[in-house]
């Protein structure tokens, strides 16, 4: 492989147009489309290098910025098991984007070295991207950077996050986890959610009924395959589709939903209690919301996903009889109630880790069965292959244990998937015969607030414990206890965005008057 004509060739046609550094953060390269372009083709070129470093195994590109704007795009990659890039490989992928196109040959030329990377062996790459309308052109770009490499590469158009997950775990245990085609990742979640309705579609208040709110994005292109296939098993209304004027996540979908506390635009006239979903721009988010009779927005957001499928696996496990080690990982900005609700209730125990889904993921492969969940709807559930085995077993002669097998299936435990953990929360509610007012009624959320403060530099901004305590700069951190102790029940954080060029400012207090404030305090000692 000549590396010389292959980069002359790359310069014509993917120049590096944006002279600011930027960062492989907690989601991959993000920012606006229009600077992407050369760093889709370098993220090709790496993909292809880390594939032939993992002995050929596929590796994955998942083109989106999620639940960001959508003049916003993003790359991310996905190793061999479904993970997140490995860390010190997220430092490879940051200096190889930020190197002159002059530069460019001379880098890769070390990066192979460095790594000891046999340029001639086999790779595999495999592509996705939202439907945002820059996607099929960074999609290009990715795909000539593998090609520039001479690798292979598998273009799957427009599909969710999630589903690229799934592919690339697919295609690398050789199909022992699905097919990695579409249609295997809808027949592996539709037939094992069927086989768990086992024809039973209402249950006490459970009424086989949803709004499913798209974001304008995959996730609702997703959902409509989905219905398709479902042969009405779920009965779901899709909304914010993404075929009318409405842009991807605005005034829409799972973030909005969340940190605005209201529904999307696009509701229509529902019955009090009816559920609805949102989802975000990559379907990799899932939270859901209701109106009450006087009209009240109700959240339930990813803690209280959490907290149900940890109710709905506890009482499993515990009547099969299996001595498994289950356990919850949170963030900062998980509810103080549904920390109270896990510990004094379900006892399960849990553990606080710093935002992104790596850090979650990676605490979660501690126990038997890990369920983690970011309080804004992306997680999911890992089971131990011990545990596996374990279940597989119980499951020759217990029904119990063969629902838990059927529920593994339900679950993408490669990531988060909205779409997966949405079928698996109906699953639990229709089992349990509940509607959201049973549900939500297993604890109080305390009133939270989140705030994005711009700052010169957000970086100034250091923390350290699961980022609930800010360590630099000195002395904002009691500056901050100062004032939370002010209010009953007040918990705040503050924590530069791996995403945005922001500070987020989190509180919390037992009233939604006294928890404005308290937000409002404590970023003005940020600005
Ligand atoms: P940042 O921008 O670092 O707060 C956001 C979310 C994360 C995670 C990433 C990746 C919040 C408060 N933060 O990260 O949980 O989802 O985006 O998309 O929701
Ligand atoms: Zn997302």
């Amino acid at each position: 492989i000549n590396l010389r004509t292959v980069y002359a060739f790359a310069r014509e046609m993917y120049p590096k147009v944006s002279k600011e550094t930027i960062q492989y953060g907690t989601a991959g390269f993000r920012g606006k489309a229009e600077l992407l372009d050369s760093v889709m083709f370098r993220m090709g070129v790496l993909a292809t290098l880390r594939s032939r470093f993992r002995e050929g195994s596929v590796i994955g590109v998942m083109i989106t910025a999620s639940h960001n704007p959508e003049p916003d795009n993003g790359v991310k990659l996905i190793d061999p098991k479904g993970e997140m890039l490995e860390p010190s490989w997220e430092k490879i992928a940051t200096d190889l984007v930020n190197v002159s196109d002059q530069d460019l040959e001379q880098h890769v030329a070390k990066i192979i070295k460095d790594n000891e990377i046999d340029i001639t062996s086999s790779s595999y790459v495999y592509v996705g991207m939202d439907n945002r309308y820059h996607s099929p052109r960074l999609l290009k770009a990715v795909a000539d950077g593998v090609i520039a490499l001479k690798g292979n590469v598998r273009e799957f158009g427009i599909v969710t996050t999630p589903m690229m997950h799934f592919f690339v775990v697919a295609a690398n245990t050789k199909e022992a986890y699905g097919k990695p085609t579409e249609e295997g990742y809808y027949d592996k979640l539709i037939s094992a959610f069927e086989k768990l309705r086992n024809g039973q579609l209402e249950n006490g208040n459970y009424r086989n009924r949803l709004i499913f709110d798209g974001a304008n994005g995959v996730g609702a292109r997703k959902m409509l395959q989905f219905n398709k296939r479902m042969n009405k098993s779920l009965n779901v209304t899709v909304i914010n589709q993404g075929v009318g004027p409405g842009k991807i996540n605005e005034e829409c979908g799972a973030d909005h939903v969340k940190v605005q506390q209201r529904p999307p635009v696009g509701m229509p006239i529902v019955e009090p209690y009816t559920r609805c979903v949102s989802v975000d721009g990559d379907a990799d988010r899932v939270v859901y919301f209701f109106t009450d009779e006087t009209g009240q927005f109700r959240l339930l957001d990813g803690d209280r996903i959490a907290t149900l499928v940890a109710g709905y696996l506890m009482d499993l496990i515990q009547s099969c009889q299996l001595d498994l080690r289950l356990g919850l990982v949170q963030t900062a900005y998980a509810n103080g109630a549904s920390t109270d609700y896990i510990v004094n209730e379900l006892k399960v125990p849990v553990s606080c880790v710093p935002t992104g889904v790596k850090h979650l993921h990676h605490k979660a492969l501690e126990y038997d069965i890990g369920i983690y969940f970011e309080a804004n709807g992306h997680g999911t559930i890992v089971f131990s292959d011990s545990s596996k085995a374990a279940i597989s077993e119980a499951a020759k002669t217990n029904p119990k244990a063969q629902t838990l097998l059927l529920v593994i299936d339900l679950i993408n435990e490669t990531v988060g998937d909205a779409i997966s953990d949405m079928l698996l929360v109906e699953t639990i509610l229709n089992q349990k015969g509940w509607d959201v007012k049973d549900w939500i009624s297993s604890y109080d959320d305390l009133p939270n607030q989140q705030l994005k403060i711009q700052v010169k530099d957000r970086n100034v901004i250091q923390t350290t414990d699961a980022e609930r305590v800010c360590v630099k700069p000195e002395g904002l951190q009691d500056e901050i206890n100062q004032v939370v102790a002010n209010y009953k029940r007040g918990r705040a954080f503050v924590r530069p965005s791996g995403t945005e060029d922001v500070v987020r400012v989190y509180a919390e207090a037992s009233t939604r008057e006294d928890v404005l404030q308290l937000a409002y305090e404590v970023g003005r000692l940020v600005q």
